[in-house]
């Protein structure tokens, strides 16, 4: 049975419905068959082993109803262009990469002018200098990864290295940085780029299908993955797809994904934008290790034996930037909730699930539109030290309107 949602006209509404982070125009299949309709086929189950039509849940019309909890976003630092990911420092201080190559620091609640670091990109289109994540010990040993676009001969990849701050966190130490993984296929979209880590301490990286959708269903390619290796780099024995860092398949261009439990994960994916004359259903999914999502062979709340439909998806695209488990206690209503960050559609969106279940139990929008009720496009979604939630901007990447004061830093708080 599908849930529908009552659909509201809302003042973000009016954003077009592709699933590039904004614009149907760079559609690269446009005209091609009319869309199957992305219904569910059959009863075959999942290989969750439960039934999708019991829990897939389609958002027919709009993004969902307004979120009824008061909070408010306070504006860290502002001056950024494209902040793609954060990395908290533990005393209060953080890293933010810029999408153009720019690694900045935020000392005391200001933004420090020098870059810590300016990464040689290949900065077209979705790609540059994305992903951020601490090593496990970071606090005595400094180090940390960096995801990145690169050109490479005649190539251009994605590129996992781990590098090291100096003793005052201002600057590189001068210890030569390690490549972790390389040779992620890259292309003008759909580079995903997002890290974090496990709570098994793993480094888990999501890729994009690079636009070659047969990627994701192809264990050998590392696009269109979730990808778990050690801190060192390592392959860890126990990965569902043997000797590889492949740990999920089926996925289209993840920037966001948290942990449920020590080995469930949350997932955002970004639905079609004209491949197979499909457009719209970007997804939140539940996955366990080895997961297929399903990518390209379905779509909305399609189901095929051995691959999994999401938890929730939308006809009209948002595509989802980061996300995070809500973890604090400052706002009690949300603690437990998947908090994701929408690019076209720009909200802050929460979802809450039954329980340890697949269903979605409670699905709201926050922070609608741009200013002054929202912020605009939002990217990066994580939790802080602190206990709260911090968001990041992303209006200055062409798709959104750039500010004077340029992309945020946002923390959300009780109102
Ligand atoms: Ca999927």
């Amino acid at each position: 049975m599908t849930v529908i949602l009552s659909g509201c006209e809302r003042k973000a509404a009016r954003e077009d419905a592709s699933n590039f982070e904004q614009s149907s125009t760079d559609n690269p299949t446009g005209g091609g068959p009319p869309p199957d309709r992305p219904t569910r086929t059959g009863d075959e189950p999942s290989s969750t082993g439960e039934e999708s039509q019991d829990y897939c849940r389609l958002v027919e019309r709009g993004y969902g109803p307004r979120g009824e909890v008061a909070v408010r976003a306070e504006e860290v630092v502002d001056g950024l262009e494209v902040p793609w990911g954060i990395l908290f420092m533990g005393d209060g201080d953080l890293l933010v990469t810029e999408r153009a190559g720019r690694l900045r620091l935020v000392r005391d609640g200001r933004l420090v002018n020098a870059p810590v670091a300016t990464v040689e990109v290949a900065a077209n289109g979705e790609g540059g200098l994305l992903g951020i994540q601490a090593h496990p010990d970071f606090e005595s040993n400094h180090r940390f990864y960096l995801f990145y676009t690169a050109d490479k001969g005649d190539a251009t990849v994605n590129r996992v290295e781990m590098w090291q701050l100096s003793q005052d966190g201002e600057a590189l130490s001068a210890r030569p940085k390690k490549v972790i993984v390389d040779d992620i296929p890259a292309a003008r979209f759909h580079n995903g780029g997002r890290m974090r880590l496990g709570p098994d301490d793993m480094l888990y990286i999501g890729t994009g299908d690079a636009r070659n959708p047969d990627y994701a269903q192809d264990p050998e390619v590392l696009a269109g993955k979730v990808l778990r290796v050690t801190p060192g780099g390592d392959i860890p024995p126990d990965n569902p797809y043997g000797d590889s860092p492949v740990y999920l398949i089926g996925v289209r261009n993840t920037q966001g994904f948290d942990w449920r439990d020590t080995s469930t994960m949350l997932v955002s994916d970004h639905g079609p934008s004209g491949e197979m004359g499909r457009t719209g259903h970007d997804e939140i999914n539940v996955a366990v290790p080895g997961e297929n999502l399903g990518w390209p062979t379905i779509y909305g709340c399609q189901d095929e034996p051995k691959m999994s439909p999401p938890s929730l998806t939308w006809d009209t695209a948002v595509p989802p930037g980061g996300a995070a488990i809500y973890t604090g206690d400052a706002i009690g209503e949300w603690k437990g909730s998947l908090m994701v960050g929408t690019l076209g559609s720009r909200h802050l969106h929460r979802v809450a699930f039954d329980g340890d279940s697949r269903r979605v139990e409670r699905h709201e929008t926050y922070f609608v539109g741009d200013p002054p009720e929202g912020y605009g496009r939002l990217r990066e979604v994580i939790m802080g030290p602190d206990g709260h939630l911090y968001v990041t901007t992303s209006n200055c990447d062409g798709r959104g309107s750039c500010p004077p004061d340029g992309d945020k830093i946002l923390r959300i708080v009780p109102e």
